[in-house]
């Protein structure tokens, strides 16, 4: 059941204390300038616009990287953050506020790979970085409709992909929305900011240029491993063509640097073999309207939203509105 209406959460300025006694982040749906000061003017905002090339760009490969979207100061913020999400105890009020956990989602020792969703609702600064208008406005750009320059966009979840030095494991190719059955129409978008230089000896992020338009009968592509840890099972599904023209292309992107991808772009990364861990904080955002797909909870913890009914509430905030006020009024 919802305990909060989205218009007293939008006011809220600080969070609110949850069942587990402790402050809840989601209880705060705008951004509290832990990350620094957010724009106060149009000239500002424009800053994080995308182009007609890289729209372009976006469109025709699924996927554009090297976006520059947080500072050095920011990404240390972060990183500091990430230090406390991974010393977490298990049985921690903190924890019971994830919608999932992994320390090690491979299970294998030489390959792990920390996987969590939710930690927006503990850290202050990853709760603000949902809200981070580099990231927000050019989404709205992306997702927006043929007739409109950006559309309303609703967080979906975040994530953290954490590769320790020497032992961090693989992410297996696949494509968002093969996981993501409990939403649709598929208008989500997934921006992948790396919180370090991601390079080849440390298991950058690639894509398949391309492999957005990658369908079974209008559905994505089936899940061929949930722990991310068979780097190749994906090719015991692609057809000759799809086997051709996977041609993976790394990212080498620096620190506070993202890509943006399409629900449907195949990607993946190799192995951490450097010295150095490998931390990347992902957002994964949809379109307003888009509806609930599932009797059951999309995410654990939250609430349930019935089948057919629009995603919102508590944990699903509005992060970027073309037709609110500030952003209107300064158009004019
Ligand atoms: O960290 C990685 O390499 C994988 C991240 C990923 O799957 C994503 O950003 O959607
Ligand atoms: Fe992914």
């Amino acid at each position: 059941m919802e305990q909060y209406s989205e218009e007293s959460l939008i006011q809220n300025k600080a969070p609110l204390t949850g069942k587990f006694g402790i402050p809840d982040w989601s209880t705060v749906h705008s951004d509290s300038g832990g990350l620094g000061k957010k724009p106060s003017n149009i000239e500002e905002w424009k800053r994080s616009m995308f182009n007609k090339e890289q729209i372009a760009e976006f469109h025709r490969n699924g996927y554009i990287a090297n976006i520059k979207v947080l500072n050095e100061t920011q990404c240390d913020k972060l990183l500091e953050e990430y230090q406390k999400v991974m010393k977490l105890e298990e049985d921690s009020a903190e924890r019971a506020l994830f919608y999932e956990y992994h320390s090690n989602q491979s299970k294998d020792p030489n390959n792990v790979l920390m996987h969590a969703l939710g930690h927006w609702r503990v850290s202050q600064y990853f709760h603000d970085l949902v809200f981070c208008p580099a990231v927000t406005v050019p989404t709205a750009q992306l997702l927006s409709n043929i007739d409109e320059e950006f559309c309303k966009v609703r967080f979906w979840h975040d994530q953290l992909f954490a590769k320790p030095a020497k032992y961090g494991g693989v992410v297996a190719w696949h494509q968002d929305y093969s996981y993501w059955t409990k939403t649709q129409p598929m208008r989500h978008m997934t921006v992948h900011i790396a919180l370090e230089d991601q390079t080849l000896e440390n298991g950058c992020i690639q894509y398949v240029p391309g492999s957005h338009n990658w369908t079974r009968d209008g559905k994505p592509l089936p899940v061929t491993d949930f722990n991310f840890g068979d780097m190749e099972s994906i090719q015991t599904i692609l057809t000759d063509e799809e086997k051709e023209a996977f041609q993976p292309q790394p990212c080498l992107m620096k620190k506070g640097e993202a890509s943006f991808h399409h629900p449907l772009a195949v990607h993946g990364s190799y192995q951490n073999r450097s010295d150095l861990p490998r931390r990347a904080a992902v957002l994964n955002y949809f379109a307003d309207g888009v509806k609930s797909n599932t009797n059951e909870l999309a995410l654990l913890g939250t609430y349930k939203i019935a089948k057919g009914k629009q995603m919102g509430g508590q944990f699903f905030p509005v992060v970027f509105d073309p037709q609110c006020m500030e952003w209107k009024n300064n158009l004019l």
